[in-house]
C-alpha cells in the first residue's frame, strides 16, 4: 500500500514535472513569438512617423545669390543631437533643401523624412520663394553622421552643403 503510493505520487510528480516544463516552454515560444510579432510592426511605422521636436539649439542657413554664386552659407554645418537647422530665403529664390535618398542611409531616412514637414518628393523641402520664408529641420533623432544635402534648381549650378550630427 505504502510503496504504491509512493510510486504513483512519483509518477505523477514527473508527469506534472514533464507536462509543468513542456507547457512553458511551449508558452514562453509562443509568447515571445507573439510579442515579436506584435511589436516589430507597431514599433516601425511610430518611429518612422513621429517627428522627433527640436531640443537644442536652431542653427540658421541662409540661401543667397552672391558674386554670381548660388550657396548655402555656411555650406558645412556641424550640430549637436537635438539641434534644428532653419533655412531662410536670402537673395537668388527658388531654393529649397533637398536630400538624395539614394545617399541616406536606411537607418536614418525614416527619422530624417519624419523630421521634414511638406516634402515635394521624398526627402525634398518645399520652394522658399520669398525674402525671409524659411523652412526648419529638426535633427532630434538623427543618428551621427554627415549628410550632403543641395537645392534642386541649382544643383547644376553647385549649390550644395553638408550637414554633420555629432
Ligand atoms: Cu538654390
Amino acid at each position: 500500500m505504502k510503496i504504491s503510493r509512493i510510486l504513483l505520487g512519483a509518477a505523477g510528480m514527473i508527469a506534472l514535472a514533464c507536462g509543468g516544463a513542456d507547457n512553458t516552454t511551449t508558452t514562453t515560444t509562443g509568447d515571445t513569438a507573439a510579442a515579436a510579432a506584435a511589436t516589430t510592426p507597431t514599433a516601425t511605422p511610430a518611429a518612422a512617423g513621429t517627428l522627433a521636436p527640436i531640443t537644442g539649439t536652431t542653427h540658421e542657413v541662409r540661401m543667397v545669390f552672391e558674386n554670381n554664386e548660388y550657396k548655402f552659407v555656411p555650406a558645412n554645418i556641424t550640430v549637436k543631437a537635438g539641434d534644428g537647422i532653419r533655412w531662410i530665403m536670402v537673395s537668388g529664390a527658388p531654393h529649397n533643401v533637398a536630400f538624395d535618398p539614394a545617399t541616406i542611409p536606411a537607418n536614418v531616412k525614416p527619422q530624417l523624412s519624419a523630421n521634414m514637414p511638406n516634402q515635394i518628393s521624398e526627402l525634398s523641402s518645399p520652394m522658399l520663394i520669398n525674402l525671409n520664408e524659411t523652412y526648419t529641420i529638426s535633427f532630434a533623432n538623427i543618428p551621427a553622421g554627415s549628410y550632403n544635402y543641395h537645392c534642386t534648381p541649382h544643383l547644376a549650378m553647385n549649390m550644395r552643403g553638408v550637414i554633420t550630427v555629432e
